[in-house]
């Protein structure tokens, strides 16, 4: 028993950089699709050296959004957000890599533009929040959550980039 779970600890902890690796759900929103950013955006996640593991283009229900922002159901803003969403196609992804879930907000910048640093997704890109051009989790439960909700499980693709070592120290 004891052998067993020191056994377990260790693989743990031995496990490479490139395994210990998280998934986030990323996703273009309408005002993002309409105005050209898909490629933009897709590129600054593969330039950081995330890997891609799921993406598609899609016009979502308003029934999924409801569900996809459950949790802010309650606030003034929820039908305006439901119906700016349901408004035009999005690209639902999701990326993986270490810390991408906290890296991924990073990357997004504030849910405000007017807060986001220059750099940032949002910063550089957009003005307003009710218009703020992507979506992304911000805590692994609700990335797990999220990748769920938008993707069948046989979507989630398996693959090794031929990148992996040179981005991974181990
Ligand atoms: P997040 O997208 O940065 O996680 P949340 O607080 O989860 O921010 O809000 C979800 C989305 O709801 C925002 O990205 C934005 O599109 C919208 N939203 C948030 N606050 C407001 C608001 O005050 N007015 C209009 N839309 C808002
Ligand atoms: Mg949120």
């Amino acid at each position: 028993m004891v052998i067993c779970s020191v056994l377990a600890l260790f693989s743990i902890f031995s496990k490479s950089m490139a395994e210990a690796r998280e998934r986030t759900f990323i996703m273009v929103k309408p005002d993002g699709v309409q105005r050209g950013l898909v490629g933009k955006i897709i590129k600054r996640f593969e330039a950081k050296g995330f890997k891609l593991v799921a993406l598609k283009f899609t016009w979502p229900s308003e029934d999924l959004l409801k569900k996809h922002y459950a949790d802010l159901a309650g606030r003034p803003f929820f039908p305006g957000l439901v119906k700016y969403m349901s408004s035009g196609p999005v690209v639902p992804m999701v990326w993986e890599g270490l810390n991408v879930v906290k890296t991924g907000r990073f990357m997004l910048g504030a849910t405000d533009p007017k807060d986001s640093n220059p750099g940032t997704i949002r910063g550089d890109l957009c003005i307003q929040v009710g218009r703020n051009i992507i979506h992304g989790s911000d805590s692994v439960e609700a990335a797990n959550k999220e990748i769920n909700l938008w993707f069948e499980p046989k979507e989630l693709i398996a693959w090794k980039p031929a990148s992996e070592a040179w981005i991974y120290e181990d």
